[in-house]
């Protein structure tokens, strides 16, 4: 147990959700609760083995979600869905998706799947893009509304995805854009 909580408190630090505490600092990343980020970070390290997620319901898409460079790049990466948590429930104890980044190595050409980050997802109450609900969570206001996003797996169902609300929480690999944005600029989607 030791050894896991100290793999949990080094990512905390590492993805800026910790940071530690000097008079002269007031980043929004002090705002989080540290038993809060522990929590996050104690309830997905299991997803650290990439197997287990699909397991607890994450369902595993077979496509990398990116940003055009033009529209300032970074990637999100693989999302694992689960949508029997897409709902008006928010725990950070149960997120509605983990995020994996693919890395190819000289023993894995073809890459193995790592553990980036953890996504929550609000379903909007009103299914109507002009009002906006505010939600927080984290100490973070959400992303959003937004539309549901096109998807591969998904092509005849514009509206297989609900308008929503996201925060993506950056806990397995720091973000220099900030532990909360959406984007990642360290994570690249594999050429297509
Ligand atoms: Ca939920
Ligand atoms: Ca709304």
């Amino acid at each position: 147990m030791r050894k896991h909580g100290v793999v949990i408190a080094a990512a905390l630090l590492v993805s800026g959700l910790l940071v530690m505490p000097t008079a002269a600092t007031s980043s929004s990343a002090e705002m989080v609760d540290a038993e809060e980020a522990f929590a996050v970070a104690r309830v997905t390290a299991k997803y650290l083995d990439e197997t287990k997620a699909p397991k607890d319901g994450f369902r595993r898409t077979s496509f990398c979600v990116s940003r055009p460079p033009q529209a300032g790049g970074g990637a999100m990466g693989y999302h694992y869905q689960n949508e029997a948590r897409w709902d008006r429930e928010l725990n950070i104890l149960e997120p509605e998706a983990v995020l994996y980044e693919q890395r190819r190595s000289s023993t894995s050409p073809g890459g193995t799947r790592k553990l980036v980050a953890v996504e929550y997802f609000l379903v909007d109450e009103d299914q109507d893009l002009s009002t906006n609900e505010h939600p927080v969570l984290l100490g973070q206001p959400m992303q959003g509304p937004m539309p549901g996003h096109p998807e591969p797996d998904h092509p005849t169902d514009p509206n297989w995805m609900p308008i929503h609300y996201e925060l993506h929480v950056w806990i397995w690999k720091a973000n220099p854009s900030g532990p909360f944005s959406m984007w990642n600029p360290n994570v690249q989607c594999p050429a297509a």
